[in-house]
């Protein structure tokens, strides 16, 4: 049966081909970000190509009051969501913690914590009306083990760890599935946002391996929405062939 899939931060990178990768298995979508541009030509081109109806919410996970206007602003038809998909979030900086930024550290936190939460938090009634849902939360291997100079990144990927955990046995009576994904590497604007747009080091950072690609994450987490009722991917971790852990890459 076709499903209705709100995920966050298609604007770009892993949110934009999941989305896209729900369109073209005939789904709904609603899809959010904070550039209002690329959202409609997002939504344009997926009712255009895949024939499905699509949904742009404009708003910054960051404030709780933006939240909760886009979701309330939802209509009465779109509200019957299925899937969430927690997937906006940056890194903001790799500086060791004795010369990290604290703007940079309150962008992550408030970003891939709080956002996620007021995002959920919204989101949840929701789904727990209809009895059944399925939250996937986008984790990093980050989220796994701590790297030089990830410090407060990988502290906010490790709350969302955490939080994916408690989610999951807070809903559990509620028919809820809860699910990470937790990549390691791969190429999107991720770096590009991290090195505070200098294009190069961004580059440089898939540099001598083949990182994993957008299209890549989305398959997974489709395929994590594929699974019979009584089954629930709870942690999927995933990394290029190049990649052991979170900072262990062979490069040539
Ligand atoms: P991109 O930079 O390509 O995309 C990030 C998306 O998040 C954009 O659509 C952006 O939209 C949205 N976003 C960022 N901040 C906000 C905000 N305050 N409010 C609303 N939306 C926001 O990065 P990725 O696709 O790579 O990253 C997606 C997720 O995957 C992140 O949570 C990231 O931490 C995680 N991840 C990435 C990995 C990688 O190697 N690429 C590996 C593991 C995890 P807009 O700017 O329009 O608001
Ligand atoms: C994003 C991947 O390796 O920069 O979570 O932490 S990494």
């Amino acid at each position: 049966m076709k499903k209705t899939v709100l995920v966050t931060g298609a604007t770009a990178g892993f949110g934009k081909a999941i989305a896209i990768k729900f369109a073209s298995e005939g789904n709904r979508v609603i899809i959010t970000g904070r550039r209002n541009e690329r959202l409609n030509e997002l939504v344009e081109e997926i009712q255009n190509k895949y024939e499905v109806e699509a949904l742009g919410l404009c708003f910054d996970v960051r404030s709780e009051d933006q939240v909760i206007s886009a979701i309330e602003s939802i209509p009465e038809n779109w509200k019957n969501i299925d899937i969430l998909v927690n997937n906006a979030g940056l890194a903001s900086g790799l500086d060791p913690i004795q010369t990290g930024s604290t703007e940079d550290w309150d962008k992550m936190i408030d970003t891939n914590v709080k956002g996620l939460l007021y995002v959920s938090s919204a989101i949840i009634p929701l789904l727990m009306a209809q009895k059944k849902g399925h939250i996937i939360n986008i984790g990093s291997t980050a989220g796994k083990e701590v790297y030089p100079s990830g410090n407060v990144y990988c502290a906010s990927k490790h709350a969302v760890d955490a939080i994916t955990k408690g989610m999951r046995i807070d809903l559990l009576q509620h028919g809820i599935k809860v699910t990470q994904i937790a990549p390691g590497a791969a190429e999107t604007e991720f770096s590009i946002v991290r090195f505070h747009g200098d294009e190069q080091r961004a580059k440089d950072a898939y540099n001598g391996y083949q990182p994993m690609t957008a299209e890549d994450i989305a398959e997974l987490v489709y395929y994590s929405t594929t699974l019979p009722t009584h089954l629930c991917i709870n942690d999927l971790v995933v990394t290029s062939l190049a990649q052991a852990n979170s900072y262990l890459i062979h490069r040539t």
